[in-house]
């Protein structure tokens, strides 16, 4: 994944404020947390993420996945490969959630540390809203700048 925009911080004292991890793409019904505080746990290297009523986010070094993991049952999860933190746009694998009909699911979710006033980029960086559709491109991957066509930029002139 290369460079990401998001440091995890040293110090405590951030910890429950800032670093706030959110998760975008599952329903409203889901039974998975929506949002995630980081935790100083470390598994093979990397830290895990508590979700703010039923969830825990962690790697699992011997499948070398992330997972979301309920507290109150076993019978609920989800899971993505990739070894590094799995944030941004990632294509996950819901077993037993709420949202489907059917047991196991796929669902491309954007696991992010952004603000309600930023713009999730497909990487899972954060630019300010007031930065989207301005015309010039802050997203690393080049996300979240919506193409102009002549002929939109011919009516909103008109
Ligand atoms: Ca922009």
């Amino acid at each position: 994944m290369g460079t990401f925009g998001w440091i995890l911080p040293l110090s405590p004292m951030g910890m429950y404020d800032n670093n706030i991890l959110s998760n975008a793409g599952l329903c409203s019904s889901s039974k998975f947390d929506t949002r995630f505080s980081w935790m100083w746990k470390l598994v093979a290297g990397r830290h895990s993420f508590r979700g703010f009523k039923d969830t825990v986010l962690q790697y699992d070094p011997v499948r070398d996945q992330w997972r979301m993991d309920l507290y109150s049952t076993n019978e609920t999860y989800a899971v993505t490969n990739s070894s590094e933190y799995p944030f941004g746009l990632r294509e996950w694998e819901i077993v037993g959630d709420s949202c489907f009909k059917k047991r196991h699911s796929f669902l491309t979710i954007n696991v992010n540390a952004c603000e309600d006033s930023e713009f999730n980029c497909d990487d899972g960086n954060c630019v300010p809203i007031s930065q989207r559709c301005d015309g010039k491109v802050q997203c690393p991957d080049k996300t979240g700048e919506p193409v102009i066509s002549s002929t939109d930029n011919a009516q909103n002139t008109a």
